[in-house]
């Protein structure tokens, strides 16, 4: 359905990028999982991929695709991944699936970022999904009461260990007007890792999947 179908899209947006050693950045989530399941497709026009969660790795180790450890490549040439809110700049809400660290990372290293996301995901204004923020466990607390004072209603993702043995806060209430300042301020806090704005590195190109097809959004 509105999956398959921005998955197929991505597989047609990241071919000319490609060459035969080309390593590609791949996202974490449902619809990342998609786009994995299909590149196959792609198998002899690139060499392997960089994962920015272990869960993706297995995945893409199970269909026969070569997993490289960022360090030993330089730039990516695309990074595919999901978002849980993208906004008309193509800034986004990320980290429901806990991996937005290493999203952030890998999306870093990337020439072209391209979301695939079915139509709910794209919204006016960023901060109906609760906003992830990843911390150092020891941190949680002291960052939780400078989130209230940013506005925010910080809830602690129970259970949750992070790729990086960090801890999740989720910021509810949170609504954001100006997202690149505010992932800056997120960033200052003492014990923040990430914070799950992505909007100083957002996305290129959104293949965003609704009822009438697949659409293709830039900035
Ligand atoms: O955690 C993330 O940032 C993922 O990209 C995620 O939020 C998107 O997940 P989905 O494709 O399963 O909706």
């Amino acid at each position: 359905q509105l999956k398959e179908a921005v998955a197929a899209a991505a597989i047609d947006e990241v071919r000319p990028h490609l060459h035969r050693d080309s390593v590609l950045g791949i996202g974490t989530g449902s619809t990342a999982n998609r786009f994995i399941d299909r590149l196959a497709e792609l198998r002899h026009d690139f060499a392997g991929a960089v994962a920015s969660s272990e869960a993706s790795a297995e995945r893409l180790r199970s269909h026969g695709i070569e997993v490289f450890e960022l360090n030993s490549v330089g730039t990516v040439p695309v990074y595919v991944d999901g978002a849980d809110e993208v906004n008309a700049h193509l800034h986004m809400i990320k980290g429901g699936g806990a991996a937005l660290t290493r999203e952030k990372i890998v999306a870093a290293c990337a020439e072209r970022f391209i979301c695939i996301a079915d139509g709910s995901k794209k919204v006016e204004r960023l901060g109906a999904f609760p906003l992830p923020v990843e911390v150092i466990p020891m941190a949680r607390s002291y960052v939780a009461r400078e989130l209230v004072k940013l506005g925010a209603d910080p809830v602690y993702r129970e259970g949750v260990v992070t790729d990086n043995g960090n801890q999740i806060i989720d910021c509810y209430d949170f609504m954001i007007d100006d997202p690149l300042a505010m992932e800056a301020r997120l960033n200052a806090i003492v014990g923040v890792v990430t914070n799950g704005l992505f909007a100083a590195r957002g996305a290129d190109v959104l293949l965003l999947g609704t009822a009438g097809g697949v659409e293709r959004l830039t900035p």
